[in-house]
């Protein structure tokens, strides 16, 4: 499944069988091809740890007449062949993309996906990083069968009004034929219905608005998650030809001076940073794996996780919002310098990612703010204005979220005052030797002095390094388990004691493997400041962050 519930009634939509064969043709790939699954990264097989290079997958379907495939993220540049045709091209995880041909002839086809894992001059945002860049088809594969027109998108977004709630709605339809065609679309929602007459010029894609009247619904909050479906069927001959079904919350979030509302009340957070990869699976996280992880943030106190630092699988989304888990979702791009920000492709990269993030995850109402450009060069002139350009697009395709990003600690900041919420990454008694109090004092004076007073602030990242089961209960060395409770006590008491500040993500969930690049300031290649290990086993900080959380 590549969500959590059933988005088709009328549409044939299937998941691709989940085993293909492999082949990795460059240095350091395996001599024959051999059978993997799907979703999945090959780094897990005993031969392929370390392999960059090409993954080529390949799979016998049975397909034909208008066929759409649906790849939900590929690692990370990839290529779409179908009997040796070329069919798409796509840069970057995280986001899904789609491609749709008519008249395929009934039968067997073979289906092969170019994966590729190498860094290159062509990409400005999967670079050596603090996190791995696994290599493979890491999320769900769709094979569906569609009219001559289908519907490839439904935007709906909950309005509070003075009669109670209303929908707006956004639909985008295809037309696949090389004739106009015309039809209907309908939008249900809580048994209420409106329908709309539709035109599609041959070959071309229309969207389409509406609007319904909810009045009075039971609202969506992180103790009372209730989830609606809306459902768009388009009608084409006086039939229901195909269909989409999403899931939305009633809830609204606004910011009012230095606080952030939902539905009117102030949110405290206490957060995890969470990266979206698991010990045994990398980036290609199962669904059970998901839950636990909600069952841990949830066990621990936290009412809130950021998808550091990229779009997370629609799954783990999907359970947010079931669990009630608010989420800050990010775009692609970590810790870019000026340099590396003048890439001739990173604002072409980076809005194709706002633009799939948005797109595709519109709808979740766990998702409270949009968040880009974790700790790039936001003080200098260049860089402050690719952050207001990334500000600008987020809030032309949304403008019910709050945009934000999670800065770098250093002094110069040069975007405070173009952010709805204002992200500070701080790492006091970890990488500088100051009380955590005095560094969030000195860091609300700088954002003042920007001009971003009066603004919500949240503490994005902050924590320290422990490697599981190495002790020193006396001298509480570095990357010992009881030094890192020390410290995020420290760090935990100050951001909840202030009042100015909304509330804390910690760095981190869990441990995840980095890139060989950065082995030199992280031991075992890892990012070990989890409260979990790479396995979900719990470090001493996990105890100490559940008792401040729940305190
Ligand atoms: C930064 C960054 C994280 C991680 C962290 C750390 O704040 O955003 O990706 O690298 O520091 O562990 O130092």
């Amino acid at each position: 499944m590549t969500r959590m519930f059933q988005t088709h009634r009328i549409r044939k939509s299937r998941e691709a069988d989940p085993v293909w064969m492999l082949t990795t043709p460059d240095e350091g790939g395996l001599e024959q091809p051999e059978k993997t699954v799907v979703p999945g990264v090959w780094e897990f097989h005993p031969r392929l740890r370390n392999y960059r290079g090409r993954g080529i997958y390949e799979q016998v379907i049975r397909c034909g007449g208008n066929v759409r495939f649906f790849f939900g993220s590929v690692s990370f540049r990839a290529r779409v062949i179908l009997d040796g045709r070329l069919l798409a091209e796509h840069y970057g995880a995280y986001t899904g993309f789609e491609v749709a041909m008519a008249g395929v002839q009934p039968g067997e086809h073979i289906l092969r996906v170019e994966a590729d894992n190498r860094f290159g001059d062509d990409s400005a945002l999967h670079i050596p990083n603090d996190y791995y860049t696994y290599g493979g088809i890491n999320r769900p594969v769709l094979i569906e069968e569609v009219p001559d027109a289908y519907i490839t998108y439904c935007h709906a977004r909950p309005l509070r009004t003075e009669n109670g709630w209303k929908v707006n709605l956004e639909t985008g339809v295809r037309n696949l034929s090389s004739h106009a065609m015309d039809g209907i679309v309908a939008w249900i929602i809580d048994g209420k219905e409106t329908r709309q007459s539709i035109h599609l010029p041959p070959g071309e894609d229309g969207i389409f608005r509406a609007e319904i009247a909810c009045g009075q619904v039971r609202e969506w909050s992180p103790e009372q998650p209730e989830l609606y479906e809306i459902r768009a069927v388009l009608e084409l001959d006086g039939e229901a030809a195909d269909d989409l079904a999403e899931r939305i919350g009633f809830r609204e979030i606004r910011t009012e001076g230095k606080q952030l509302l939902l539905n009117g009340k102030p949110l405290r957070l206490k957060g995890l940073n969470r990266h979206e990869e698991y010990g045994s699976f990398g980036l290609a996280v199962p669904p059970e794996a998901m839950m636990q992880d909600l069952h841990l943030m949830q066990d621990l106190g936290a009412n809130c996780v950021r998808t550091c630092h990229y779009p997370n699988d629609p799954r783990f989304l999907d359970l947010c919002d079931e669990t009630g888990m608010l989420v800050w979702e990010e775009s692609h791009a970590r810790g870019l310098s000026e340099e590396r920000m003048r890439h001739p492709r990173f604002r072409e990269q980076l809005s194709q990612c706002n633009r799939e993030m948005v797109q595709q995850h519109f709808n979740h109402p766990s998702i409270f703010l949009w968040g880009c450009l974790n700790e790039c060069a936001d003080d200098t002139e260049y860089g402050a204005a690719c952050y207001r350009e990334s500000f600008a697009m987020l809030r032309a395709m949304d403008p019910g979220r709050p945009v934000t990003a999670a800065l770098l600690e250093r002094p110069g900041g040069m975007v405070y005052k173009d952010m709805d919420v204002i992200g500070i990454n701080l790492y006091p008694k970890w990488y500088i030797d100051q009380p955590p109090a005095e560094s969030l004092d000195r860091k609300k004076k700088e954002i003042a002095a920007g001009g971003g007073g009066g603004r919500p602030i949240i503490v994005s990242e902050t924590g320290a390094g422990a490697i599981y089961g190495y002790h020193d209960p006396f001298g509480e060395a570095k990357w010992s388990e009881e030094r890192q409770c020390t410290i995020l006590r420290e760090q935990i008491r100050a951001v909840l004691a202030d009042p100015d500040v909304c509330g804390v993500f910690l760095w981190q969930f869990a441990d995840v493997r980095v890139a060989d690049e950065w082995f030199a300031a992280r031991p075992k290649t890892y990012n070990n400041k989890g409260l979990l290990d790479e396995y979900r086993r719990p470090k001493m900080a996990y105890r100490t962050v559940r008792e401040l959380f729940r305190e």
